[in-house]
């Protein structure tokens, strides 16, 4: 059974023709496709071989995603959308993939499928995996192996699998319950080697890899990339010490403690990837790509104090310095981020959202504007840097009074760290199917 793993771009289709690798003169670091690597880390782990096709970054035109795709001649392709506005993309290689193999089996994962109603009548997707994919995804392939061609679809065994939305015999979308997940002690950092080999093999060039880490060979990279804040003594120590090192990022845990409405939750609960495989990926990096300074791309950092200590140790013991994202503000004490910064830790950036209490009690965020601004003050207590720019407005319930208090507020807090009181261009509150705001909005 040959298995095909891709990733889709976001957009409209008239921005995905140009290749993201290289990246010549783009700000921005190109997005590793960490979903699919996983599945495919566990897939191999239980017997299953595949090829990664970067699709997302690599930008194929139709011609070359034809030729590409009757190359491998799959039995089954995952598409990993990881975004809404993957869609058009879905569209669009599903077509083609269904004109070259009529009877092959395509699968959808990643937040799209949370539209999954969408994907499966308008698209030539056959089945959606809605949530964590490691499992569902297993079983589906232990179906395909019975069931090669789609011409074989037997309904009954896909009902037992949970975690699918399909169209059922009596052609209604059907979605089978909430995927199993992975337990902690099952998580596992994905291969990158098989990134490399992806890249290779469709992208002709391996080497392609090292796009995804940002070289800190400028002071305005290192404030933007990993402190998105002020520089303070210690970042400017670690530029000099590591001028022409790299910036990679690391997940280390899975999952939120909260349950924000405007989030869309995809896991449930909160787990932690085990310390050893936290230390192999560090040293892959250091030795490999030559990573220096990595920045935590968790959905919610710092949550388990036990974990985030441990963590913080192990980047201190590899001399590696670190930011985080994600983190709420009554995760951290000023002691906990006095030890993190012993540890090695720049910066830190919290989901502040609102200056508007009203607000923050409509997104559930279950922390007051007194608790941003403490944790704030610490920073600057402590010369950690950090943003205070991450707010969002538009939500239910938002007024023109609300906005101003959050634009004062924001100004507050940048006035607190001594910088230019003018508050940039907040996000804009959207509704994406499986979230809260989506099914308040939706119901009424
Ligand atoms: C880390 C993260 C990022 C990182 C990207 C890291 C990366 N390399 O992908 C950064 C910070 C760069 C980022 C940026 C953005 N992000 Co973001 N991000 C997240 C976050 C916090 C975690 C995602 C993650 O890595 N999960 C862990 C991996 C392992 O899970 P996964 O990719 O989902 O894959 C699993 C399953 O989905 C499934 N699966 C995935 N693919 C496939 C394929 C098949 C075939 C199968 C069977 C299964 C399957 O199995 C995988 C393993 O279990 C989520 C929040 C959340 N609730 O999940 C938001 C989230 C995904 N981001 C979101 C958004 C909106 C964005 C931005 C557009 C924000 C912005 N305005 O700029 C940008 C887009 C960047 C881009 N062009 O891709 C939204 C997406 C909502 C939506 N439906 O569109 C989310 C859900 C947050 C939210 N608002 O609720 N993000």
């Amino acid at each position: 059974m040959k298995i095909l793993m891709c990733s889709v771009p976001d957009g409209s289709l008239s921005n995905t023709l140009k290749p993201l690798l290289p990246r010549g003169n783009h700000y921005q670091v190109p997005i590793q496709p960490v979903g699919i690597l996983r599945l495919m880390t566990w897939m191999e782990k239980v017997g299953y071989s595949s090829d990664i096709y970067d699709i997302n970054n690599l930008r194929p035109s139709d011609e070359e995603l034809i030729k590409n795709f009757k190359l491998t001649k799959p039995t089954v392709v995952g598409l990993s959308a990881t975004l809404s506005h993957c869609y058009p993309s879905v569209k669009r290689i599903t077509k083609i993939l269904r004109e070259l193999f009529p009877d092959v089996w395509i699968v959808v994962g990643g937040h799209l499928s949370g539209s999954a109603n969408v994907l499966l009548y308008k698209t030539e997707t056959d089945i959606c995996v809605v949530g964590d994919g490691e499992i569902p995804f297993l079983k589906l392939l232990d179906y395909f192996k019975l069931h090669p061609t789609r011409r074989q679809l037997d309904h009954t065994e896909l009902h037992q699998i949970k975690g699918l939305a399909f169209i059922d015999e009596n052609h209604k979308l059907k979605v089978t319950g909430n995927a199993e997940q992975l337990s902690a002690s099952d998580m596992q950092n994905p291969d990158l080697d098989k990134h490399r080999l992806g890249l290779q093999k469709f992208g002709g060039n391996g080497d392609l890899i090292h796009e995804f880490y940002e070289p800190i060979n400028n002071l305005l990279n290192l404030t933007e990339n990993l402190l998105q804040g002020d520089l303070y003594p210690e970042g400017l120590k670690f530029y000099e010490k590591s001028k022409n090192k790299k910036i990679g990022t690391i997940q280390t845990v899975r999952g939120c403690v909260a349950r924000c409405t405007f989030c869309q939750r995809y896991t449930k609960g909160y787990r932690v990837y085990a310390p050893n495989d936290l230390e192999s990926r560090i040293i892959e990096l250091k030795e490999k790509y030559n990573v220096r300074g990595i920045s935590l791309d968790d959905e919610n950092s710092l949550s388990n104090r036990t974990q985030a200590y441990g963590t913080a140790r192990i980047f201190k013991k590899h001399d590696i310095y670190w930011s985080c994202g994600g983190v709420r503000v009554t995760s951290v004490t000023y002691e906990d981020l006095k030890f993190y910064k012993e540890n090695n830790m720049l910066a830190i950036r919290f989901g502040i959202e609102s200056g508007s209490q009203k607000i923050l009690d409509i997104m559930e965020k279950k922390f007051t504007t007194k608790d941003v601004y403490n944790a704030i003050s610490n920073c600057k207590k402590l010369g950690v840097a950090t943003a205070t720019d991450q707010l969002m407005i538009g939500m239910p319930g938002e007024t023109k009074e609300t906005v101003i208090e959050s634009a004062q507020f924001a100004a507050s807090l940048k006035y607190l760290l001594g910088n230019d009181w003018n508050v940039s261009n907040p996000f804009l509150a959207m509704a994406i199917p499986r979230e809260h705001l989506y099914m308040n909005i939706a119901s009424k």
